[in-house]
């Protein structure tokens, strides 16, 4: 077996658009509170030194990210907990309103989510972000010490990893993308000055990953139109400095979502869902936002129900959406035609002792959340367009009993690994109506061959089978450089 690198010294540096905790200031003093998001579990993976990792850092996690409070309010606060450093940057309102609000969430998300219509061209958008992206830059390169391992994340800074590989040519830079890479039809919607920014701007890093080797595929095709140079399998040369580019499908703490099945909270939350409803159970969880296909999934809810009067009674479907970006007209307009879409339903198919859906706006506590996961005989994810989607990954990992059928989008990066789902596609209401009668009809038997197929594949490669996977990359790749110009 090919003996890993191991690295013992240098600091790791987590750049991504949030600081991992928020910060309450009071009467009392201040108050850190952890994020528990995939990336700050991630990311804890490393804080936490695990057997098998190629790697240790020195010292605390540093982690460079936006905050809304201001300088005055942080004067004299220590921005640390146990693992933790973190180095806040602040962006003005209005900055921010062109940067995140506007180039991030306006142009980028729907456009790299193929919703082309959606998305808004604004000079002042590309002016914004090159700006936020700078002061990103700006607050780091004081804290940047010469072994430091730099990762950064997602599509709020495209730009930055080449603004540091300036000033700093010899350390380590990783990028991560959380969202679809678009075929190039797409990703050349933009202007050209600034579609080259942003290829320029990520190969500043020594490995970029993405979640699928489609979205790797299209990367690629768009660095080759882009600066017209020619890449090997997985490699950019740019003649002083070779980029690989490759899939790292994220994943979750598997422990964390397996052993919950047996906790004292989870298992009450599991009673109260169940008890007084007496019927088969779908689920589903999301973010509010166009890209997880909510609209589509109720349209195929409405379809099964309408072709199968014997299962009426039988089921409920709880759609759980949780409050997202809903300051944006978008957003609003989504949500209402959504109640609407809930109310038709229920008005149509319901009874004074059903409720063929139970439909609330508000997040859960992690207990509740694993509570229902654990509850419900079906989950129906239905994405029109996922980078990855964790919450099937949860799902699936939650299943201690073996039990419950995953209906699952073939839009979402996940659909890659979870083939034993049901796979549907998300715009066919008659594929979706289709898929749950299958779901709620079978046995037991094969539900339990197909979870055990996908619970042994999530165990295999967790969330710190990631990491370790990332950084391994990034050590070896001075290797490979080596290797393929003896080629
Ligand atoms: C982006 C990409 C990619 C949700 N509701 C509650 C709750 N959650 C947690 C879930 C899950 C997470 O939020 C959602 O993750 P997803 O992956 O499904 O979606 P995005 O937020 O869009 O994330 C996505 C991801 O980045 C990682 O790379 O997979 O494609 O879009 O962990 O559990 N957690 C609790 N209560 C809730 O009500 N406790």
């Amino acid at each position: 077996m090919k003996k890993l690198p191991t690295r013992k010294k240098g600091r790791l540096i987590i750049v991504a658009y949030r600081l991992p905790f928020k910060i309450l200031k009071n009467e009392q003093g201040t108050s850190l509170f952890q994020n528990s998001g995939g990336l700050v579990s991630a990311v804890l993976s490393l804080a936490q030194g695990r057997e098998n990792a190629s790697f240790e850092f020195e010292d605390k996690i540093q982690w460079i990210g936006y905050t809304d409070n201001t300088p005055e309010e942080l004067a004299g606060v220590t921005l640390e907990n146990e693992n933790f450093r973190a180095h806040p940057v602040f962006i003005s309102q209005e900055l921010n309103d062109n940067y995140y609000e506007g180039f991030c969430n306006d142009l980028i998300w729907p456009l790299f989510h193929y919703f082309p219509s959606l998305a808004k061209f604004e000079t002042e958008f590309f002016e914004a972000y090159q700006e936020a992206n700078l002061l990103f830059y700006e607050t780091m390169k004081d804290i940047i010490q010469p072994d430091d391992v730099i990762w950064i994340h997602d599509y709020q800074l495209m730009m930055l990893p080449d603004l540091i590989r300036q000033s700093f040519p010899a350390n380590k830079i990783g990028f991560f993308f959380h969202i679809p890479f678009p075929s190039f039809e797409i990703f050349r919607l933009l202007p050209t000055t600034w579609r080259d920014a942003i290829i320029d701007g990520m190969l500043g890093a020594d490995v970029v990953g993405f979640h699928t080797n489609d979205y790797v595929e299209y990367f690629l095709k768009a660095v080759r139109m882009v600066i017209g140079q020619g890449n090997r399998m997985h490699y950019v040369n740019l003649n002083s400095r070779l980029v690989k580019v490759d899939a790292f499908p994220i994943s979750i703490d598997y422990n964390k979502f397996n052993d919950a099945y047996d906790d004292e909270k989870v298992v009450k939350e599991r009673k109260a869902a169940r008890a007084p409803l007496k019927k088969k159970i779908i689920f589903s969880v999301d973010r509010l936002d166009y890209s997880k296909g909510l609209l589509n999934r109720l349209k195929g809810y409405e379809r099964f129900l309408e072709q199968h009067d014997e299962w009426h009674e039988k089921v409920s479907f709880i759609m759980m959406v949780v409050p997202s970006r809903d300051q944006i007209e978008q957003y609003q307009n989504m949500k209402s035609e959504i109640d609407q879409t809930v109310g038709r339903i229920s008005a149509k198919y319901g009874r004074i002792h059903w409720q063929p859906i139970i439909y609330q706006y508000r997040s859960m506590p992690f207990e509740e959340l694993v509570g229902m996961y654990t509850a419900s005989d079906v989950a129906l994810i239905t994405p029109v367009r996922d980078g990855m989607n964790l919450v099937c990954k949860e799902y699936v990992a939650s299943r201690k009993d073996e039990l419950g059928v995953l209906i699952l989008s073939e839009m979402a990066g996940a659909a890659a690994e979870l083939g034993e789902a049901l796979i549907i596609n998300p715009t066919d209401s008659q594929d979706i109506a289709d898929a749950i009668l299958k779901a709620l009809e079978m046995p037991a038997k094969e539900q339990r061959k197909r979870m055990k197929a996908m619970r042994h594949r999530l165990r295999e490669y967790d969330v710190f089978a990631w990491t370790n996977d990332f950084f391994t990359q990034m050590l070896m790749i001075e290797q490979e450089h080596d290797r393929l110009s003896h080629e």
